[in-house]
């Protein structure tokens, strides 16, 4: 597979509402962490949020890591997708319970509209579980199609529940997590 010839700066949406929640959030950042084509560049507080979609589900941790790499946006959700995989990730119901989700949020600049690949994620403006901790690591003004992130988190404002659960000071490591 084709390989990008540029570095991307990439914005991946993390979620578990499954057992140990922080430590899948650990596990999955620990994964990627040790991809030598990826880079953690900074890592969001973490957020307790209230399931979205289907309802009858217990609360979600959330949060966002900004990362750089070289691979292009079909290697990277291929090895996301892995990544669910390894972490027990089943698909039993739709917008079910899941121990961890990882999605592609923004990849640099790139617009793609395949059935597998969506960039920039088609349901993220709508969500304050994603805005929210991606406006802790965000680092490049307005967003595709001309958003401002403030803007839209204060249209959506109360729209969901969702409180800061912990706070991840030095931005890059993992050593704020539980084992
Ligand atoms: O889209 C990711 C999975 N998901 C979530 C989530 O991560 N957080 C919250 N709060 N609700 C959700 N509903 C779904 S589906």
């Amino acid at each position: 597979m084709e390989r990008s010839k540029h570095t991307a700066d990439v914005y991946i949406g993390l979620g578990s509402n499954i057992g140990c929640r922080e430590s899948y959030l650990r596990k999955a950042l620990e994964r990627i962490d040790a991809h030598p084509a990826i880079q953690i560049l900074r890592c969001s507080d973490i957020y307790e949020t209230e399931p979205v979609g289907y309802v009858e589900q217990d609360a979600f941790l959330n949060m966002v890591v900004a990362v750089r790499t070289d691979l292009s946006p079909v290697e990277l959700l291929g090895f996301i997708q892995q990544t669910e995989r390894l972490l027990g990730r089943t698909r039993d119901i739709r917008w079910g319970p899941r121990t961890i989700d990882l999605d592609i949020l923004l990849f640099g600049n790139e617009q793609i509209r395949q059935p597998h690949l969506e960039i920039p994620h088609p349901r993220m403006w709508d969500r304050l579980f994603v805005l929210i901790p991606l406006a802790d690591v965000y680092e490049g003004g307005r967003l595709p199609g001309n958003v401002s992130l403030e803007e839209r988190i204060n249209q959506l404002e109360g729209k969901e529940g969702i409180v800061r659960w912990k706070e991840i000071r030095s931005r890059k490591g993992l050593e704020h997590f539980v084992n």
